[in-house]
């Protein structure tokens, strides 16, 4: 039997023996490291200081901020977001109190958390966007999660989706960022797609990728009222939670194969359990968020997820995530 075989059956047997492994969920993103592998999500809850320091008082392992804009934004009419069975629907349109807020912010929860503080950009334009990463530059956030393309913008496109238009950001941010950053997603379908928008990321020094923002355009309709359930855009919104998940899983693991781990992959989209988590390790991710699970379940999510993740992995004699990361089995 070759080493890590006896390694792993050693770690087996001290799981059914009911010795207690230690397991370690720590990870690093963009070179900065985080106690674990499961934070929250940018989008749900994460606005005001307020929400933002319930989320640095919970166990998720960095405070990702609410996606920002230069100005100030309500955002959408409400009701702009909506529990379904397995998930959510939402068309926020962006609220946030502008990236100067942002800023402020990131010094406070730093100084309070002593964790990593993730900002997330969403310029309405290049401009916008080159004004905002300069300004994160000299602030104290470890990481710049861009994210080009919400959804839910009235009267504007998926960036994400718009392959010359992600270049020509990609080339404009890259030039003026000086804090590690990386870039937020929308779900692919067809695999060329994938091909397509990874040969543009590789031509920039983005550290890794997040999949996937909610899917585009759902529609949940409540049919006794027969109305929509959220009433931006006729009641088109992005769908979130468990029905993303396996869109998930299968954008994290071809971002995955095809950047070869030199740009690191985020999974987001569906994660309730710590099995949920693994699988989106399996598959390639470097680490896990947590999106419409925290606004449905509250902030000991974290906790759990990462209390079941340790149990799942010790059970199968992982000690550490790289004993499994990206390494799903053929069939
Ligand atoms: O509507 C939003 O604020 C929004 N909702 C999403 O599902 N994803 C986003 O990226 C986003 C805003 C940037």
């Amino acid at each position: 039997m070759c080493n890590s075989l006896a390694h792993a059956e050693d770690s087996k047997n001290d799981a059914k023996n009911g010795s207690k492994m230690k397991i370690d969920l720590s990870t690093k993103i963009a070179g900065v490291k985080l106690e674990t592998c499961v934070f929250n999500a940018s989008g749900p809850a994460d606005v005001t200081l307020e929400e933002l320091e319930v989320i640095g008082k919970s166990k998720s392992s960095a405070v990702t901020m609410k996606s920002c804009t230069l100005e100030p934004r309500v955002g959408n009419p409400e009701p702009r977001y909506a529990d379904l069975e397995y998930g959510s629907i939402n068309s926020m349109g962006l609220p946030n109190l502008g990236y100067k807020a942002y800023i402020k912010f990131a010094r406070v929860l730093k100084k309070k958390f002593k964790k990593p503080v993730i900002a997330s950009i969403s310029g309405m334009t290049l401009e916008d966007n080159v004004i905002m990463f300069k300004a994160f530059n000299n602030s104290a956030v470890d990481i710049i999660e861009f994210n080009p393309g919400s959804p839910n913008t009235i009267g504007k496109p998926i960036i994400g989706y718009d392959f010359e238009e992600m270049d020509r950001l990609l080339d404009a941010v890259s030039k003026v960022c000086k804090k590690p950053f990386g870039v937020k997603l929308p779900a692919y379908f067809d695999l060329v797609h994938f091909e397509q928008i990874a040969g543009v990321i590789k031509k920039y020094p983005v550290k890794f990728v997040t999949c996937i923002n909610s899917i585009g355009n759902g529609l949940a309709i409540n049919p006794y009222t027969e109305k929509p359930l959220i009433k931006p855009k006729g009641g088109l919104g992005g769908i979130g939670g468990g029905y993303t998940k396996y869109t998930t899983l299968a954008n994290v693991r071809r971002f995955y194969e095809l950047f070869e781990d030199k740009i690191q992959v985020i999974g987001v989209g569906g994660v309730y359990t710590g099995i949920d988590a693994f699988e989106l390790i399996l598959a390639g991710a470097s680490a896990v968020q947590i999106g419409t699970a925290y606004l449905q379940k509250g902030p000991y999510i974290f906790e759990q997820v990462q209390n079941e993740l340790g149990d799942f992995m010790a059970n199968k004699g992982y000690k550490k995530l790289s004993d499994f990361r990206g390494q799903l089995k053929p069939l």
